[in-house]
């Protein structure tokens, strides 16, 4: 039986697929913003599963709830209706202003879903020819691993080796509006956006771009799609990403935090004239709207606004990027971020960001490096001041090179 972290991490390494590189650290607990790893060493997590445990790990409200649905009635598939769902459709309605949901489990798969109903509400409401939508999406974008969401993505590794990819997706540089305007035609069905870009590397848009393309979509009459998987239930300081700009999306698509990490749930959220095109069969899926997921997602929201998580978000987030911002370090192109969502970009001559997250992970604190140079710093959201001064003095620690760095392995 395995006992410390290298019995751990030479099993994982025989026995599984090595599609990702992970950190050595063999997490067996969490509890609000700590972890433990398997040899007791804790850590604060900083990465927060990329913001699917905006609540904290393992908050106890949604764990009962997990526990007490799974007990009760844990799938019916949806060939019946259960005790659940309904409860869980109104919660976002009355959350989001959005009249009806369609349940997935995973982001990928609402995003494929509002791919979807895109299309056919082009086909049976705007009158775009039958196969000739197109959808226009971002450069740096993340939408989920499908072959189809790959097929659109703009980092060659995402893509490599997984085609033949759908047509009628069209690939513009994320912040330039005369990009979209230039792309927009009458066969656009919708545009797909991150409200910011996470794994772009917490890219801000430029003031006024969402609205901006918010009025491209309003006078082409195509749909504004937001993804606010990862942006969305907190994480900026504003329930939702876009609110940052005075807009509202056609579709707004969300997941990770919408069940507090404890289950996979996902929406897609549109009002009936969007939604309206999936008729009885079109579409669908096993887990979907299960009750166990919507029991769960009911109780994560209510901590998230019970909790004032998003309060939470908004002041803790400024005092991080205050005292950050103080940071006399040059090591560092930039340090952008909105709410409790950091990216510090380091100079090409830092070597990349992973080695500091490695430097960070030696003094307890674990985050992930974004698109190499970019070190991520997204804990839960129920983070209190004292714990962010921890991480905080622990960051400074490693970038104005207090601690030593390791060669870069
Ligand atoms: C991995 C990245 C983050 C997302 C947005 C949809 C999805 C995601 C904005 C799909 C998922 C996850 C996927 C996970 C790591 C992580 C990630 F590094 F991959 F890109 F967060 F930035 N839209 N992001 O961020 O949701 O299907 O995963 O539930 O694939 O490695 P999912």
């Amino acid at each position: 039986m395995p006992t410390t972290t290298a019995d751990y991490v030479e099993l994982e390494d025989r026995y599984g697929a090595h599609n990702y590189h992970p950190l050595d650290v063999v997490i067996t607990k969490g509890e609000g913003v700590w972890v433990w790893d398997v040899d007791g060493k804790k850590y604060m997590d900083c990465l927060a599963a990329y913001s699917a445990v905006n609540q904290g790990h393992c908050h106890p409200r949604i764990v009962q709830a997990l526990v007490d649905q799974s007990s009760k009635m844990a799938l019916t598939s949806r060939a019946f209706r259960n005790d659940q769902l309904g409860l869980f459709y109104k919660q976002l309605t009355e959350m989001t202003g959005f009249s009806r949901t369609l349940p997935m489990n995973t982001g990928a798969e609402a995003v494929e879903t509002a791919i979807k109903a895109a299309r056919k509400w082009a086909y049976t409401v705007k009158g775009v020819p039958y196969n000739q939508a197109e959808i226009l999406v971002f450069s740096q974008n993340f939408h989920g691993r499908t072959t189809t969401i790959v097929g659109f993505s703009s980092d060659q590794q995402y893509r490599s080796g997984f085609g033949p990819f759908a047509p009628g997706f069209t690939l513009l540089e994320y912040g330039d509006i005369e990009a979209v305007r230039e792309a927009m035609n009458p066969n656009v069905a919708a545009v797909l956006i991150e409200p910011i870009q996470g794994e772009g590397g917490i890219i801000i848009p430029p003031d006024g771009y969402l609205s901006e393309i918010a009025s491209l979509c309003k006078e082409h009459r195509a749909l504004l799609m937001m993804d606010e998987i990862q942006s969305g239930l907190g994480r900026t300081g504003k329930m939702f990403a876009y609110e940052y700009e005075n807009i509202r999306p056609d579709v707004l698509i969300l997941g990770k935090a919408l069940s507090g990490g404890l289950y996979p749930v996902s929406v897609m959220l549109a009002d009936d004239e969007v939604m309206d095109v999936f008729q009885p069969g079109d579409h669908g899926s096993t887990y979907g709207g299960n009750p166990v997921a919507a029991a769960v997602g009911r109780a994560a929201l209510d901590v998230l606004v019970d909790e004032g998580l998003v309060e939470n978000s908004l002041a803790q987030g400024e005092y991080l990027m205050e005292r950050l911002g103080a940071l006399d370090s040059d090591l560092i192109q930039e340090i952008r971020g909105r709410g409790l969502w950091v990216g510090i970009e380091l100079r090409p001559e830092a070597g990349g960001a992973r080695r500091f997250c490695e430097a960070l992970q030696r003094e307890g604190l674990l985050c992930k490096e974004t698109h190499e140079h970019v070190i991520r710093i997204a804990p839960p959201l129920v983070i209190n001041r004292e714990e962010l001064d921890w991480a905080i003095d622990k960051v400074i620690g490693v970038l104005s090179g207090e601690r030593e760095l390791q060669a870069t392995t």
